[in-house]
């Protein structure tokens, strides 16, 4: 490995991901299959280090349980750790029109944005759009979030 790369590597050692999208958009699935995974390997830690159960992400449970701080990682994938805007979805449940609750998510990525070290801060976004909704895919939603909110990523 390069001097370079070793050195990234110590800086940044994982790669942080912010997963987003409407309720049902498959970004649990895409998140185990991108990491090869039946999801028996997938571990959460909450923002204080301590464990998290794993079925809080099944689609049956409350949205409201889900805590975007919340670190998900696969055994199978170490160098990525993942967040999931879920739990901020819980606001805007019966609201169509309004499927992420976007205050909070803006807020989350400001504040990860001002993290003085790099591995505190998200690298990169996913955005999951149904491919079976007449909305998608670039949405007024979509464009204006990459327009305005993903600069400092
Ligand atoms: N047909 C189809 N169904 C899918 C696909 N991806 C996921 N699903 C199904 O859609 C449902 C929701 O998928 P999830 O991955 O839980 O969606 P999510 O965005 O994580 O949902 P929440 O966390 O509840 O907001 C599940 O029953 C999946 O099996 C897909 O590409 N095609
Ligand atoms: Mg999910």
């Amino acid at each position: 490995m390069s001097h370079t790369i070793k050195q990234i590597k110590e800086r940044c050692p994982r790669f942080r991901i912010l997963v987003i999208g409407r309720r049902n958009a498959g970004k649990t699935t895409i998140l185990k299959k991108m990491c090869n995974s039946d999801g028996s390997d997938l571990r959460i830690v909450d923002r204080y280090g301590n464990k998290v159960d794993p079925s809080i992400l099944e689609p049956d449970r409350q949205r409201g349980m889900s805590d975007i701080e919340n670190e998900i990682t696969f055994k199978s994938n170490p160098l990525f750790v993942f967040h999931d805007s879920r739990g901020i979805e819980a606001g805007a449940e019966h609201d169509e029109n309004s499927p992420l609750c976007t205050d909070s998510l803006w807020e989350f990525l400001d504040k990860r944005s001002r993290e003085p070290r790099i591995r505190d801060q998200i690298h990169a976004v996913w955005m999951c759009i149904p491919m079976d909704n007449p909305r998608a895919p670039s949405s007024e939603f979509e464009l204006a979030f990459f327009n305005a909110r993903a600069s400092p990523v």
